[in-house]
């Protein structure tokens, strides 16, 4: 009797989103393979939980190592997994570090994609591997009109945005050139105690923990004005998984609909550790004091202004919500809590481990 479990192929699993989903899927019974890039550190924390010794007879989570820069690499893993689903997940996700690095991100993020697209059809999967794209709502970047949904034109503002412009319509290419179940999400900032700490919420939530714990004593922050719709990425792979499972393939917005300045994100994050902050000064010279001692705790570093800023997202999920039956649950208020509160116990932990 044949194997009637469905195959996954996650590319960037060793990621927020990879993280999150590799668990939804092997909780649906899926057998997942992985792909992960060789690094000369340890780069699978966030899925260490999940980790099967390879020795055992029948594992249900496989990692091969790779790159979505190398075409042949992305031949071998998918016809060796000949998964059904494919999501597409690995990218230089950094849209400041895109800035610096726009060769690579046009790279691994625009003909990564394609690559992917191009195995599949190759090796002649196109009837069986559904393939789901991780687009973006910085394809939306200067504001045409808000909110933002799967008709409003796009405007891309960084090289990862350009990037993963190039992608979403190749996505859309193979779907109506050769009839591929491929579809992209494009998913609003989606957060959580597993979100990269270079990104804001995370950088501000780490850094409210460890000023609590006097580990830190300042924040250095950019462009407090952005406004971003935040929801949780646990809720927006099960929309992925969601997509991937409809008769069509089709583009669907994943977003709260509510959108938040970072300075707001910012006070809530010190509110949780009991501190409230007092804005002082504007633009580069603003700072941010903690009212009951007067220490600034707070300090904007033009070192991390773009040199296009995406001002303002705020999505509409109806389609999704009446196609898909996705909906959003927790607030960027709750967001906030749960990522201050995952640090917390992080960074008190290592102290108590530093003092043992
Ligand atoms: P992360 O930055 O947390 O994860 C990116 C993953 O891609 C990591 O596993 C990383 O590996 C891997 N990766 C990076 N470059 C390559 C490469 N050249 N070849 C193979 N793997 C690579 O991103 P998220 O989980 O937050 O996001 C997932 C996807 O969704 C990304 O494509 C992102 O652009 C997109 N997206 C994210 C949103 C968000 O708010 N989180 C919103 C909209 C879209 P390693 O761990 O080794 O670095
Ligand atoms: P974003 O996320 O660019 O929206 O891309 P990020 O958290 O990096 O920035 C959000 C906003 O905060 C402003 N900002 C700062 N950002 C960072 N990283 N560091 C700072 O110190 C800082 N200060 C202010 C930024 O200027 C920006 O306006 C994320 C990524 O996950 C992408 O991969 C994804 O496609 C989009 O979300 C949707």
């Amino acid at each position: 009797m044949g194997d009637s479990r469905k195959v996954a192929l996650i590319t960037g699993i060793t990621g927020q989103d990879g993280a999150y989903l590799a668990r939804l899927l092997l909780k649906k019974g899926y057998i997942v393979h992985g792909i992960k890039r060789r690094s000369s550190s340890f780069n699978t924390g966030r899925i260490e939980d999940l980790y099967q010794d390879p020795h055992e007879s029948d594992p249900r989570l496989i990692l091969h190592y790779g790159d979505l820069t190398d075409s042949t690499n992305l031949i071998r893993v998918v016809q060796e997994s000949q998964p059904d689903e494919i999501y597409n997940l690995a990218a230089q996700s950094h849209v400041q570090v895109s800035f610096e690095t726009p060769e690579y991100t046009a790279n691994a993020d625009g003909i990564g994609t394609l690559r992917l697209l191009e195995a599949i059809r190759l090796l002649g999967l196109t009837d069986k591997t559904r393939f789901y794209q991780a687009s973006t709502s910085e394809l939306y970047g200067l504001v045409q009109s808000v909110p933002q949904n799967e008709t409003t034109p796009f405007y891309p503002r960084s090289p990862y945005a350009a990037a993963k412009l190039y992608a979403y319509w190749m996505v859309v290419n193979y779907r109506e050139g050769y009839g591929m179940h491929a579809s992209n999400g494009i998913l609003f900032n989606h957060e959580s105690p597993l979100r990269g700490e270079t990104f804001v919420t995370r950088k501000i939530s780490r850094a409210a923990a460890a000023i609590y714990l006097g580990k830190q004593d300042k924040l250095y922050l950019g462009n407090l004005d952005a406004q971003r719709d935040w929801g949780h990425a646990r809720e927006y792979v099960r929309g992925m998984w969601m997509m991937i499972q409809q008769d069509q393939p089709d583009d669907y917005v994943l977003a709260t609909g509510k959108t938040t300045p970072v300075r707001q994100f910012v006070e809530w994050a010190f509110e949780d550790i009991g501190v409230e902050i007092e804005w002082r000064g504007k633009g580069v010279g603003e700072k941010g004091y903690d009212v009951a001692s007067g220490r600034c705790l707070v300090q904007v570093d033009p070192r991390y202004f773009r040199p296009t800023e995406v001002d303002l997202l705020l999505g509409d999920a109806t389609k999704a919500k009446e196609k898909l039956g996705w909906v959003h649950e927790t607030s960027v208020r709750e967001l906030a809590a749960e990522m201050v509160r995952e640090d917390l116990k992080v960074m008190q932990t290592s102290v108590v481990m530093k003092e043992a």
